[in-house]
């Protein structure tokens, strides 16, 4: 089985490829898109090295001069209006929002599999000041709450897009008419979801009008001129991660790895001390705006099991393996509280699991000790997918797939998996 669905998950991948770059899905993401190229850029590490350094600097080269990384990049040989908002609604070759940070860690993990090649290369001198600099923009424009964590601006900004704990500073935002909107994940001429899965038209009606808000104020990072600003649990952990290999990277090509030490740490005691809940045993998203904590338990709260040297690592994995996350029962990690009375194990984070999010996971219990959870895990991950395909996102009860098929990151975090024993 293993031969065979590592064969299926390189060819996924070679269909995605896009000649610089992977797409998420020749379905409904025919674009390059940030936080999907780290992953995508960690399991071609172990089929095709050379390419995964050729997806992380095709996204680096997007950078904007104030050191973000895009969301989006968008290729100019597909149709313009493939995919909604496209390069007409932002008016640049890419989107103007984030992703989260992953890419150091990628970038640290693609070096180690071909170090000769990455070398050759100069893939890390090139890329460390990229990284530096994205980092910086995030800790420093995006600290709007003053506490030392990136905060978002919109939702989709945190991957999780549709997740239930932005439902409360959503409800604030003003939605743009559903008729003024050309929603294209949803045509089914294309190939594309059925509206069950997808967020609701008033959902991507405040999408929009917070997308178009930010654009046609300049990208100001401010939190007055904000109508959506959260700091979401799994952004500042993987910022915690990306320190982590940003140290390991300075120290492979000669710069100071002490700054990103003092960074790590720095974040580490700013998510711990600001969003972990002690009574909740999870990390909680906070509103800025409204000032309060976001009660909703996601998979987003579980995620920074993935930082060394986490002091609450004991009752984060008590909570993963609790009624409402069920690790060990449940088909890979749910994206939501499996006891929410809105729990739905379809749509669009709000229930069903992800094989990224899942991974973080894999790896924070690993990190902490938890080795038989890591390998029943990876085994159901492998498992499902064999089933099911390289599908989007999967039911938490049933393993059944859902979202778009052949989907690229499913693909590659699969191939890590299996390059990985326990
Ligand atoms: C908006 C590409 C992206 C992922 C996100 C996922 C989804 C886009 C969408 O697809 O978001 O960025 O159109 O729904 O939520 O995590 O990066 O795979």
């Amino acid at each position: 089985m293993t031969g065979e669905l590592r064969g299926a998950a390189a060819r996924v991948l070679a269909a995605n490829w896009a000649g610089a770059w992977t797409v998420p899905s020749r379905t409904l993401y025919p674009h390059q898109w940030s936080w999907d190229s780290a992953f995508i850029a960690l399991g071609l590490r172990h089929v095709a090295p050379g390419r995964a350094r050729q997806e992380l600097n095709s996204l680096l080269a997007a950078q904007w001069a104030d050191g973000r990384l895009p969301h989006i990049v968008f290729d100019p040989a597909v149709p313009a209006d493939a995919y909604f908002p496209g390069p007409g609604f932002w008016g640049a070759r890419t989107s103007g929002l984030v992703q989260p940070p992953v890419h150091a860690l990628a970038a640290w993990e693609v070096f180690r599999a071909d170090p000769a090649g990455a070398r050759h290369d100069g893939f890390l001198p090139a890329a460390y000041p990229r990284l530096a600099a994205w980092h910086r923009y995030l800790r420093d424009r995006r600290d709007l709450g003053g506490d030392g964590l990136v905060a978002l601006i919109h939702p989709w900004e945190s991957g999780t897009d549709n997740s239930p704990a932005w439902d409360a500073p959503l409800a604030a935002v003003d939605p743009v008419p559903i008729g003024a909107l050309q929603r294209r994940d949803l045509d089914p001429a294309a190939g594309h979801a059925t509206a069950a899965e997808r967020p609701t038209d008033l959902d991507y009606g405040r999408y929009v009008r917070l997308a178009a808000a930010y654009r046609d104020r300049g990208y100001a990072d401010t939190l007055d001129t904000s109508g959506f600003a959260v700091e979401d649990p799994m952004t500042n952990a993987l910022l915690v991660l990306a320190e982590h290999a940003m140290t390991a990277i300075a120290a492979e090509i000669g710069a100071d790895p002490a700054p990103h030490r003092t960074a790590a740490a720095e974040l580490t005691g700013a998510l711990v001390g600001r969003l972990y809940d002690a009574d909740a045993g999870t990390f909680l998203a906070r509103d800025l705006l409204a000032g309060r904590v976001l009660d909703a338990y996601t998979v987003a709260g579980l995620v920074p099991l993935a930082v060394p040297d986490l002091p609450v690592a004991g009752p984060l994995v008590k909570t993963a393996l609790g009624e409402r996350f069920q690790l060990g029962t449940a088909h890979l990690v749910p994206s939501y509280d499996l006891t929410a009375p809105d729990f739905d194990p379809a749509r669009y984070w709000r229930g069903p699991a992800w094989y990224n999010t899942s991974w973080l996971v894999w790896r924070g219990l690993r990190a902490h000790g938890e080795a038989g959870h890591a390998a029943d895990l990876r085994a159901r991950m492998l498992a499902c997918a064999a089933r099911a395909g390289f599908r989007e996102y999967v039911d938490p009860h049933t393993g059944a797939g859902h979202g778009s098929a052949d989907f690229s990151w499913t693909a590659a975090l699969v191939l890590d998996l299996l390059a990985t024993r326990a």
